[in-house]
């Protein structure tokens, strides 16, 4: 595969935006090992949401590359219920940034996606052409939308500005700085406040929701902060690129699994009253492993970093 020339972050002045989020985060701990300049700006530094801020931001600040990992995220509960700000909220951060980007002609830039841009019943594993192959999946597609229009404008930038502006599409991730939130957050921060607290109550059970059988694939947050350095390095196309684990599992067998890590040994119960989402989204990551990158973190290693980074947010722990 054709990979462009390599993008030398020596020197450079990078932006992350999101850096208070899991994924900007982890970018930021993963550049720390990098010879960069990591540029940051908090909400009430910057209002991502306004364009006018956004333009004069970049131009006084003028980064060289950008990390595109701000964005409005949540569970499959959250997105079910708050369509509009799914949609509009990271609608206009994407345009804003890659706008400024743009106009302040900044060298690289990566945007970061979501599985969830695919058609829910795409073939597994998913390859990146199956985009805009089929309908979406109803819980999230306000998100997924919203991703897509972020892949669009790279790709519109780079067809008719020349910029290199680059997509990477994580699996659905966890690690430390997740949100915990049982209302808002994904299955995987759930399920450890579920196993953690039943444990702590002596509860004889934990319910998740759904039937436990759709199947996820998971990404500790630092090995993708490590695929997007280094794509942000070595990618420079027009597709978008899939960064997963390339191993999906049930969420009764995910929810095993916390439970043996957490130490609860009570039982699971499922709520068919939940929704299930996707059945299944496996994404094929062959492009990237073509590359050379692997992820390291192992699902169980994960889930104990994971575990830790609950508790050290315990007051009682
Ligand atoms: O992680 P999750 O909320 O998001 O749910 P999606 C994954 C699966 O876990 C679903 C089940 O089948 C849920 O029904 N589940 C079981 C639970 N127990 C729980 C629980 O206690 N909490 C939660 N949250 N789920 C999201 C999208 O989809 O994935 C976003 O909504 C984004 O747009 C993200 O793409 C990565 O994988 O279904």
């Amino acid at each position: 595969m054709a990979l462009g020339e390599p993008y030398d972050l020596r020197g450079k002045r990078v932006y992350v935006a999101g850096h208070r989020g899991m994924v900007g985060s982890a970018i930021v701990r993963r550049l720390a090992r990098e010879d960069c300049t990591i540029v940051t700006a908090t909400r009430s530094d910057l209002d991502l949401g306004d364009q006018n801020a956004v333009r004069t931001w970049f131009a006084a600040n003028k980064p060289d590359a950008v990390f595109l990992a701000a964005a409005k995220v949540g569970g499959i509960l959250a997105n079910d219920s708050f369509p509009a700000d799914f949609l509009y909220d990271n609608l206009m951060i994407e345009a804003n940034i890659i706008e400024a980007a743009h106009r302040s002609a900044v060298e690289k830039l990566m945007f970061l996606g979501s599985s969830c841009i695919y058609p829910k019943f795409a073939p597994q594993p998913i390859s990146e052409d199956s985009l805009l192959s089929g309908p979406l999946e109803p819980t999230n597609e306000w998100y997924a939308i919203a991703k897509i229009a972020g892949i669009k404008l790279c790709q519109a930038y780079r067809r008719q500005h020349g910029r290199d502006f680059i997509s990477a599409m994580p699996t659905n991730l966890y690690g430390p700085g997740d949100n915990f939130d049982l209302a808002s957050s994904h299955v995987l921060p759930a399920l450890i406040r579920k196993a953690h607290e039943a444990k702590q109550s002596g509860a004889a059970s934990i319910e998740i929701w759904g039937t436990g059988t759709p199947r996820r694939e998971f990404l500790h947050v630092d090995d993708l902060a490590d695929a997007c350095v280094f794509l942000m390095k070595q990618y420079s196309q027009d597709e978008h690129i899939n960064v997963g684990s390339g191993e999906d599992l049930p969420i009764l067998e995910l929810a095993q699994l916390v439970a043996e890590v957490v130490g609860f040994t009570g039982g699971i119960t499922t709520n068919p009253d939940r929704p299930d989402g996707t059945p299944r989204k496996l994404m094929s990551g062959e492009k990237l492993r073509e590359m050379g990158w692997r992820p390291r973190i192992t699902l169980r290693q994960g889930i104990a970093d994971a575990y830790r980074a609950f508790l050290a947010t315990q007051p009682d722990a």
